[in-house]
């Protein structure tokens, strides 16, 4: 076996791990667990590129390390197989996107197994499994079944809250709800009740929830999205234009998780990036509720959420959202027609446009006045898209002098600005946003500063029981329904109007066949179209599905068991594994899916069904491996095309060419003619060598650019080592960088030169039983403790050069003896598997795999040198150079040196008056 043949060999090994279930992980073991997950995959039809195993090569090196240092790894793959590519593409081409996802499945886990990832296939998960979304129905249900109750600050079955209202009626209650929704009673008024009022009453209270909610509706995708799936208005998937509208919907009540997911963020050892956006998209407010009566309306006072109750005497207006109710009755006669043009104008801006774009002020006066709490002052009412519907009351109190936008709305419809915080500046022509100062111009507050002045308004503000101290939070409930098929279907059904749970014996509850994929002609969602669907052959059920993130917030915790059929994990397995130690994955799933685990496990952990508090206790977020385009330009109305240096002599237009025919940069002009039809008359204006080159830029890999590079061609070629290993080298794991694959024949050359190490090209097997010298005992405990101390720290380009550096010095020394090759196999065996594994059997472990055999022990002592090496110097000038034990004092080094005759030779023989010795680096005569 001279040659390093990876085709062979890392086939080979494939099969042997797959035959062998090396990496199976036990549920029972003495060894200390440890558990790397990947964020999972969504399997998309064009399969993987090459940035996709970016992180799964580098968990993958971790994984194995941990194996090699005698941890029990659980270390599995499984794939997100709900969702919208396959219901696109099943709308258009009729197939059941249960088949294209099948298909899909296949393609992903052939690459994934070529690129020798040392997964446990045997706990394979696909969210799409009825065996699977059983369990996420299940979870449902039991949002569904639950409440939460503020005196234990938890979530409790909605039974305990029955018993509640039973014995004390809905007074004692404190719970996070939807409080327009929830009305007072008593006990003995909910004994009255039916079965029907005591269900629409309890209703308010569940985590999972149905109200009319404000949504973003993308017609053309026929279904509402979440906020992180909406960017600049448009559907983030798709680019299609999103509205908002009033629909009923699924809510989780993740709002009342708000405090304890902010908390939890403390202890987490998350990049900080991601720590600080989910804290940002949490939103934490502290500050205050004020009730304002409005004149006419005795039955509508206005409550406003501001953070500054002590500007409260600066109040020139209020301002509602568009979307508010309460237009309707505020708006007066006059002013109604106004008011409707301008709401209909305001309710297609996206919340965000309203929020950022700072400089369209619009608004519109709505007759009605509101009374200072306090002075009795008249405030006129305004309606203002910069409000949110969303947020805090939907409606504000507004103080020009002390806030931005206020101060913006205020200049443009001429409104009083009054400040009431010492600072502000008339002639600055902005608001003084100030977060501290002395209160003027404010009765019972003058003179107090901002943080005393808070206080003090809000002790005022709840002995007349006008408001109150309120801490508010941005974070929204999350809407949990898709007018769509290919998902999970929500286990209810409607009696009377009313919605109840599918009994757990009754799950899953499948996805019907339907015949089309679409919207049915009454628009109703897909499901609408499911002949005889019906819960126990009577009752309607629920059409809409769940979004994609249901089955991606707990699948981590299926994987500990994943063939459970009692349970969603057994309660043995999940105490033994507990929670992830180490995630990996993009960062832009950081307010989405990294949240809604979280809510999930915490509400998990409140019934007792899991014991930890966070799913993910490590996160790595791997950077993306940005394409490398390659460019053509065509001279403007022609088929001509002129190569890179001489374009500026034309007129051209730039046109992506595909990365496949292009060699480092240089065009394959015939097989650009044959790549598509109406280049294949092209014409060339070629450099003076006579080839055609490209222009280069570094974009996002995409299909469109032309700029994907699959790894099947490269590990065909190089094999996989050689790719991991590539991967690794381009660069920090976090970092963004550029591909590129002529680096690929850098490290292919490596590997083979370690390979020369064992069956060097002249000899069939090199490997001797000879002692390991000094110097190479040195090189590999030098590259161990290196490539130890790289992995813990997740540096993984480092250990790439680390590696390099070993197998030269090694290679320089001509060393092929059993000693130090055999923990250099272990040692690069995380990074480059099969080589490892072929070369540790040709050193005579047949009886199996590598992957347990302990890691190489650090040394210190081999790293310590036993020589030094002194310059001497005459004067300061050096003149020779001596070697020393390292043990030799400075007195010994002087006394060797004067006994020397280098006084002689440079410094005519005179006596030396002093001898310098620096241990370790030098000696100085002085004469
Ligand atoms: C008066 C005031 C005076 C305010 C002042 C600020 C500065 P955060 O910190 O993000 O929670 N606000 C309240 N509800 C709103 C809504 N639905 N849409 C838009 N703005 C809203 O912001 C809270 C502040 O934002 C509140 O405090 C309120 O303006 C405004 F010198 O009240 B403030």
């Amino acid at each position: 076996m001279p040659g390093y043949r990876p085709q062979e060999i890392e086939k080979k090994w494939q099969q042997f791990w797959h035959q062998n279930q090396t990496f199976r992980a036990q549920n029972h073991s003495d060894k200390p667990k440890y558990y790397v997950l990947d964020m999972f995959p969504y399997p998309s039809g064009a399969g993987l590129h090459v940035g996709h195993p970016l992180g799964y090569i580098a968990s993958d090196i971790v994984s194995r390390y941990k194996r090699h240092r005698g941890f029990n790894v659980l270390h599995p793959m499984g794939f997100d197989s709900f969702g919208l590519p396959a219901e696109q593409y099943a709308i258009q081409t009729g197939q059941h996107p249960e088949k294209t996802t099948r298909e899909n499945i296949a393609r992903y886990i052939e690459q994934l197994s070529a690129l020798g990832f040392s997964y446990d296939w045997s706990r394979e998960i696909r969210t799409s499994n009825p065996d699977y979304y059983k369990w996420t129905q299940w979870i449902f249900l039991k949002l569904f079944n639950s409440w939460y109750n503020l005196d234990t600050n938890k979530a409790e079955s909605i039974r305990t809250l029955q018993d509640k209202f039973a014995a004390e009626g809905s007074k004692g209650v404190r719970a996070v709800c939807d409080e327009e929704e929830v009305h007072d009673f008593s006990a003995g008024q909910w004994q009255m009740m039916t079965e029907a009022q005591k269900i629409a009453a309890v209703h308010p209270y569940r985590l999972a929830y149905q109200s009319e909610t404000y949504v973003n509706w993308c017609a053309g995708l026929g279904t509402v999205l979440s906020n992180d799936e909406v960017k600049d208005g448009v559907s983030e998937r798709g680019g299609f234009p999103v509205e908002r509208r009033l629909m009923p919907q699924w809510n989780l009540r993740i709002t009342a998780y708000a405090q304890r997911l902010l908390d939890g963020l403390d202890h987490l050892d998350w990049p900080d990036a991601v720590k600080e956006m989910q804290r940002n998209w949490i939103g934490r407010s502290v500050g205050a509720e004020v009730r304002f009566e409005v004149e006419n309306h005795p039955e509508l006072p206005l409550t406003v959420f501001t953070t500054r109750p002590d500007t409260l005497f600066g109040v020139s207006y209020l301002a509602v959202a568009p979307e508010s109710e309460l237009l309707d009755v505020l708006t007066t006669a006059a002013q109604r027609e106004a008011v409707t043009k301008y709401v209909e104008y305001a309710k297609n801006r996206s919340e965000r446009d309203r929020m950022a774009d700072v400089k369209t002020i619009t608004g519109e006066f709505t007759g009605a006045y509101a009374r200072h709490p306090f002075s009795d002052e008249q405030l006129p009412i305004w309606v203002a898209d910069y409000v949110l519907a969303g947020y805090g009351t939907g409606v504000v109190m507004a103080v020009p002098a002390h806030d931005t936008r206020d101060y913006a709305f205020a200049r443009h419809f001429s409104l009083p600005i009054v400040p009431v915080v010492e600072g502000y500046d008339e002639a600055a022509g902005e608001a003084y946003v100030a977060k501290e100062g002395r209160v003027i111009n404010s009765d019972f507050l003058n003179g107090l500063d901002v943080k005393p002045a808070i206080q003090e308004v809000i002790k005022r503000l709840e002995e007349k029981q006008i408001g109150k101290g309120k801490i508010n939070y941005r974070l929204r409930d999350a809407i949990f329904g898709r007018q769509r098929y290919w998902g999970e279907p929500i286990p209810v059904y409607y009696r009377d109007g009313l919605a109840f749970g599918v009994a757990e014996q009754d799950l899953p509850l499948v996805l019907p066949e339907i015949d089309e994929y679409k919207p049915t002609e009454t628009g109703e969602p897909p499901l609408g179209r499911a002949q005889d669907w019906r819960y126990r052959n009577e009752f309607e059920f629920e059409l809409s599905t769940m979004p994609g993130w249901a089955g991606s917030s707990w699948y981590y915790l299926r994987y500990m068991d994943p063939k459970n059929e009692d349970r969603f994990v057994g309660e043995e397995a999940e105490r033994y594994w507990q929670n992830v130690d180490l995630y990996m994955g993009g960062a832009e799933h950081a307010t989405g899916h990294l949240l809604y685990s979280r809510f999930w496990h915490l509400f998990l952990k409140d019934l007792g069904l899991v014991t930890t508090e966070e799913p993910f206790q490590k996160l790595i977020n791997q950077g993306m491996i940005l394409g490398r385009s390659n460019f053509v330009y065509r001279l403007n109305g022609t088929n001509t095309f002129v190569t890179a240096s001489k374009r500026k002599d034309y007129d051209t237009t730039a046109l992506h060419v595909d990365v496949n025919i292009v060699e480092d940069d240089v065009l394959d002009v015939e097989a650009f003619k044959k790549w598509r039809d109406d280049f294949a008359n092209a014409e060339f204006i070629l450099e003076d060598n006579g080839t055609y080159v490209c222009g280069v830029e570094i974009e996002k890999m995409s299909k469109s650019k032309y700029n994907v590079v699959s790894p099947d061609t490269l590990t065909e070629r190089y094999g996989a080592d050689a790719l991991r290993l590539h991967e690794m080298f381009l660069g920090p794991l976090e970092q963004f960088k550029p591909w590129n694959t002529q680096g690929m024949t850098g490290v292919s050359g490596f590997l083979k030169k370690l390979w020369r190490l064992y069956f060097p090209e002249d000899r069939d097997w090199a490997v001797t039983d000879e002692p390991a010298t000094p110097a190479e005992l040195k090189a590999l405990h030098k590259a161990i403790r290196k490539a130890q101390e790289d992995i813990e720290r997740f540096s993984f380009n480092t250990s790439v050069s680390t590696f390099m550096i070993c197998v030269n010095e090694l290679s320089a020394l001509n060393t092929h003896k059993r000693a130090i090759l055999e923990p250099l196999t272990v040692l690069i065996s995380p990074y480059a598997p099969h080589l490892a594994e072929e070369l540790w059997e040709q050193l005579g472990h047949a009886a199996g795999s590598l992957s347990t055999a302990p890691f190489p022990e650090f040394e210190e002592k081999f790293l310590v040198e036993d020589s030094v090496n002194y310059p001497v110097a005459i004067n300061g000038k050096v003149r020779e150079q001596m070697t020393f034990a390292a043990s030799a004092t400075a007195a010994e080094i002087e006394e060797a040196v004067r006994a020397t005759d280098i006084l002689a030779r440079f410094a005519e023989g005179k006596p030396a008056k002093k001898v310098i010795v620096v241990p370790g680096r030098m000696v100085n005569v002085v004469v």
